[in-house]
């Protein structure tokens, strides 16, 4: 017998602005109009604002550990910038640009990483899950959401986003898997920022594309300069015609990094070269999306002067109302956990303030005269 081929696949790679300023006439005619550019542009430095001084808040004790999306600025927000509102935006943590742009209050993010758990009650309207800092357990959610819409009929879909290493994770294949084989309307959109904390994604993905996982599954997939909010946006339109019209899942790995450390707890410079880092500086994506919008005569020096007054006012006036929030009741923690309280964690939540915790009932009264 002779050998055949059981499979033979490929994916594309889409790149439509480079670092250069090139620029694909083709792909990207008509895809993002010149009147949103700016607005994008915009929205992308104002992000890259707020990241600088969560990043110092951290440092002056005014925050806890903060993961900066310095450098990712055009990946979630291309995503956001092609959902219909109405679609489920389903992220980890560095997302923090197109959560913006679908409406989130940047003092909600900031009230997150000062530690209160309101920062994850967002408006229902805004289509939205929490921040998920466990690796891996947003996709399958956003897989539910999406079967969940199918199911009623509905024509809305899910995006999860997650990182390289997050496709290690068990979760990424069942979430991929089922979606593939029960035909779910989701896009798995991979932020391949080449570092899992400190490891790079050449030791935990032997393959040559992120993206090739979700070939696996039967799953279509791309890849893109995800510096490059057009590709991204290229890649957003395809996913999201192929969920809505069709029901299939499309796996997307855009390609960036990681400019800052991988948390205000990390220091990249141990692990990792300064030449690296300065080789994906000279392709930050609001250095190219400024060099386009010169190109096309909509912007210049005074508009860009203007707009990094506005983004300081606007992130210190963000800044202000997280910090400005009254204190959570400290008994909260142990409020939200269960429907009802069990008894033991009631007795805990009453006697927190005593010498006994969670075993002394009789100081529940001490702790009330205390307080009083
Ligand atoms: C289930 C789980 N395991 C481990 C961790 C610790 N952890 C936090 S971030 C991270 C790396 C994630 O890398 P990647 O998915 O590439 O996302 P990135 O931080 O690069 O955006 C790990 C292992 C965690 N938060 N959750
Ligand atoms: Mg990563």
């Amino acid at each position: 017998m002779p050998i055949t081929k059981a499979l033979e696949t490929q994916i594309d790679h889409i790149s439509i602005l480079d670092e250069h300023g090139n620029f694909d006439e083709e792909l990207g005619a008509g895809l993002i109009p010149d009147e949103d550019l700016v607005k994008l542009y915009e929205h992308m430095m104002i992000c890259r604002q707020l990241d600088e001084v969560a990043f110092k808040l951290q440092r002056s004790g005014r925050m806890g550990t903060y993961p900066q999306n310095m450098g990712q600025e055009a990946t979630s927000l291309g995503a956001a910038y092609m959902l219909d509102p109405a679609d489920w935006m389903v992220t980890c943590y560095r997302e923090n640009c197109g959560l913006f742009w679908r409406g989130l209050p940047m003092e909600k993010i900031l009230q997150h990483w000062m530690g209160d758990e309101r920062g994850n009650q967002i408006e229902r309207s805004l289509y939205c899950t929490p921040i998920a800092v466990p690796i891996g357990t947003q996709m399958l959610h956003a897989t539910g959401l999406a079967w969940g819409a199918k199911y009623r009929g509905e024509k809305q879909i899910a995006c999860t986003f997650f990182g390289d290493g997050a496709t290690s994770e068990g979760d990424f294949h069942e979430a991929v898997n089922f979606a593939a084989n029960l035909d779910i309307p989701v896009i798995f959109f991979c932020q391949n920022n080449q570092w899992a904390i400190s490891v790079p994604s050449s030791i935990q993905c032997s393959a040559p594309t992120v993206a090739q996982r979700g070939v696996a599954y039967g799953v279509d997939c791309l890849q893109c300069d995800g510096n490059d909010l057009y590709a991204v946006a290229w890649c957003m339109k395809k996913a999201i015609e192929s969920a809505r019209e069709h029901h299939r899942p499309m796996f997307i790995e855009a390609v960036t990094y990681r400019l800052g450390d991988h948390t205000t707890a990390d220091d990249a410079r141990r692990y990792r070269d300064e030449e690296e880092v300065e080789l994906w500086k000279s392709r930050d994506p609001l250095n190219r999306m400024r060099t386009r919008l010169m190109g096309l005569k909509l912007w210049d020096e005074a508009r860009e002067a203007e707009l990094k007054e506005r983004a300081e006012r606007t992130v210190a006036a963000a800044v202000e109302r997280a910090e400005t929030i009254e204190a959570p009741e400290l008994s909260d923690i142990f409020n939200w956990t269960f429907a009802e309280v069990p008894e033991q964690i009631a007795l805990q939540r009453d006697t927190m303030r005593t010498s006994s915790i969670g075993q002394d009932p009789s100081q529940i009264a001490s702790e009330q005269t205390t307080s009083a």
